[in-house]
């Protein structure tokens, strides 16, 4: 895959492609990243890339020529363009996966206090990374960046992704290694033992009791296999125990 950020400041995004799981992603040729300084599109001497709004009113606006120019020169057939906005699809992990099959992604990242609204009608997608105000899209890139090339082939070992919180619709499960106990607190027992149809279980059964006391909003939308109804409902049970004991 090809990853390509079109973008006002690339040394924001410099760092976090040189450390960890996305370096070694692209050292082994899983994907390329490659940042794109808008700036190089501007025509004015000054290299100016925003200007005052119409109409008035605070702050200056990303000129759409500029960002027309930069992904004409930067986009193929396969490109697949995504504006970053406040104001777009909220990202989830069902979008990374989607993304994760794209042969190439541009993101588009805007700065300042707004884009020109022409810039809409270049993109095939857009995405915002959660409710609230980023100064720009950069730091959003750098988020869709991680999340689609760690699920992609040869990033990481594949159970690994297949066990994500969120990846079937759960939390993950606790996880615990050495020292079996550490200031009284002790790792559960079942996890000791090397039974592993009780360890999953027992992972089911947490993964739930995460979901349910943390996001239960996450349960409403999924169809629960009859092993999750049973473990579902033992966990009510045992919380309403919890409930009248304390
Ligand atoms: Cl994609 N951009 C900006 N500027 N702010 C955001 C965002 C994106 N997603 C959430 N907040």
């Amino acid at each position: 895959m090809k990853i390509k950020i079109l973008t006002l400041f690339p040394n924001m995004l410099e760092g976090i492609l040189k450390e960890s799981i996305l370096k070694r992603a692209i050292e082994k040729g899983v994907c390329s990243v490659e940042l794109i300084d808008m700036r190089q599109y501007s025509l004015d001497k000054h290299h100016h890339v925003d200007d005052t709004p119409y109409g008035g009113g605070a702050g200056m606006v990303l000129a759409c020529d500029v960002v027309d120019r930069a992904i004409t020169a930067h986009r193929t057939a396969q490109s697949f363009k995504i504006l970053m906005t406040p104001q777009g699809r909220p990202f989830q992990q069902t979008i990374a996966k989607e993304l994760a099959s794209k042969e190439e992604l541009i993101l588009i990242c805007g700065h300042y206090e707004g884009f020109d609204e022409r810039i809409r009608s270049y993109v095939d997608d857009e995405i915002s990374i959660g409710d609230y105000v980023l100064t720009g899209g950069e730091l959003a890139a750098a988020v869709i960046c991680d999340s689609v090339i760690r699920l992609l082939d040869n990033a990481i070992r594949k159970e690994s992704s297949e066990d994500d919180s969120f990846s079937d619709g759960l939390l993950e499960y606790p996880q615990y290694t050495r020292p079996v106990e550490y200031k009284g607190c002790t790792v559960p027992e079942v996890l000791l033992n090397g039974n592993h149809k009780l360890i999953r279980e027992f992972r089911l059964k947490e993964s739930l009791r995460k979901t349910i006391l943390r996001r239960p909003d996450l349960l409403k939308n999924r169809n629960l296999t009859k092993e999750e109804e049973r473990l579902l409902s033992m966990l009510q049970a045992e919380l309403a125990a919890d409930k009248n004991n304390a």
